[in-house]
């Protein structure tokens, strides 16, 4: 291959349709050679305030939530500076892109526009190469590919289920499989006792927005105690092989140190909210918990590390937004252990993929993460692979969206073996806080 035959010949950007029926970007980028790359934004709902935003039309066609606009973007702003360099150049285009728009939150592209080019790019450019997309990924980052573990929602709540709990993900893993394939065999065992469980109550009310079961619970602990039993109708033992991971999603409901529980019709201060939790760890064999309290409480995600960071995963999801410069303050402050990566939080693969660098230098967690609004695109599955996340999340264990990217990673796993799985030891490991305190970071 000629180096010029992976320069960019041409971008191509239309409205397609995400699995909330939203309007979404795609974008198609053509490289000389004739290959094509393809990807599709996703969008999310329980966004924290701090993440590039996505450009919508307003008004009241569509519900405001047109994307005329940030297709726009795309053919007469980014084209004209993309044609002619070299996409497998990710960090060029990248830079291209961010020069175009320096505002902090990619307010006037819109992050729906430049998180479609970035990873069409780094589509079309392993298509250039003619390398899975998992391995220019792996080259991107220097990375070992390997196949991370699966992180998988139960029942959904929050945002994603009309508010009908509080907690948004009642999820669980399975650190103990031998494999990425039986990760997502006892996963379905349990997604199916789960459905069983509720059927047999007369509460089985369909799904909710990531495909997991819609939560008809009159308390959030409640959820909890379902879970468990559920784990322990698939023949597992909660703690053993498989383990509950929850995302609070704890901005969605709380904010300046107060956090209100609507279903359960009470306001709790910061202090009652950890002991919440704190008890929900003792007594409900939870090993990660995202975003346990809210983006503004930097006190109460300190408090939080402090206490439980030694025995359970922290992950900051709305507190980080994939943002290098939170990030580094978050591992100084000792905020969290481990960070979601979402590519459309900070709008470009260059971006993510710095902060998870930075995160996996300093010994945090690393989990790539899907969108509650998603689509066919796997882009996510080769990523979490080739920059060798310690694991993945993409919602449910139903809906094409949702299994197109665990199929995906079956896929590669047939490529890369399954060895490569990453097993639980990430979840015990401490090394985060080693390396704080030996100035790795
Ligand atoms: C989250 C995500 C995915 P959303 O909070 O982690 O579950 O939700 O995409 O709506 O922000
Ligand atoms: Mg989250």
């Amino acid at each position: 291959m000629r180096s010029s035959d992976s320069s960019i010949a041409g971008l191509h950007a239309r409205r397609v349709w995400d699995s909330r029926g939203n309007p979404t970007v795609e974008v198609e980028v053509a490289t000389e050679s004739g290959e094509i790359g393809r990807a599709i934004a996703p969008a999310g709902v329980s966004r924290g305030t701090r993440e590039a935003i996505d450009l919508r039309d307003g008004g009241d066609v569509l519900g405001g939530l047109g994307v005329g606009r940030a297709v726009l973007n795309v053919q007469k702003l980014i084209a004209p500076e993309l044609i002619g360099v070299d996409a497998t150049d990710q960090e060029a285009v990248d830079e291209a892109i961010i020069a175009l728009d320096h505002s902090a939150l990619k307010a006037r592209l819109g992050g729906n526009s430049t998180v479609a080019v970035s990873l069409a790019v780094m589509n079309a450019a392993a298509a250039a190469k003619g390398v899975p997309v998992w391995q220019h990924c792996a080259e991107l980052s220097g990375a070992t590919p390997s196949l991370p573990l699966p992180e998988i929602q139960i029942f959904g709540g929050g945002a994603h289920a009309g508010r009908r709990v509080d907690i948004q993900d009642f999820m669980i893993m399975v650190p103990g499989a031998s494999s990425f394939d039986e990760a997502l065999e006892i996963t379905s065992e349990v997604y199916r006792a789960a459905g069983s469980l509720m059927s047999q109550k007369g509460a089985l009310a369909g799904v909710a927005d990531e495909g997991g079961w819609w939560p008809v619970f009159n308390h959030n602990e409640e959820a909890l105690e379902t879970l468990i039993r559920a784990i322990e109708l698939a023949g597992e033992k909660p703690g053993d092989r498989v383990v509950i991971s929850l995302d609070v999603a704890a901005s969605e409901f709380g904010s300046k140190g107060k956090y209100r529980l609507a279903l359960e019709d009470r306001e709790l201060g910061r202090e009652e909210m950890i002991r919440l939790l704190g008890r929900w760890i003792d007594d409900y064999a939870i090993a990660s918990i995202e975003d346990p309290l809210a983006e503004d409480d930097k006190e109460g995600m300190r408090a939080f590390t402090q206490e439980f960071g030694r025995r359970v995963q922290i992950i900051g999801d709305d507190y980080l937004v994939t943002n290098t410069a939170l990030l580094e303050e978050a591992i100084t402050d000792e905020a969290c252990n481990a960070v979601l990566i979402k590519v459309n939080q900070v709008g470009t693969v260059s971006e993510a993929l710095d902060c998870l660098k930075v995160a996996r230098k300093a010994g945090l967690g690393t989990i790539v993460s899907a969108r509650s609004g998603e689509t066919e695109d796997v882009s996510i599955s080769h990523m979490a692979v080739g920059f060798g996340a310690q694991q993945i999340k993409v919602g449910s264990f139903s809906r094409s969206e949702r299994m197109a990217k665990w199929n995906e990673c079956l896929r590669i796993g047939d490529r890369i073996g399954q060895d490569t799985f990453v097993s639980g030891k990430p979840l015990a490991s401490t090394d985060w806080a080693r390396n704080i305190r030996e100035g790795a970071c």
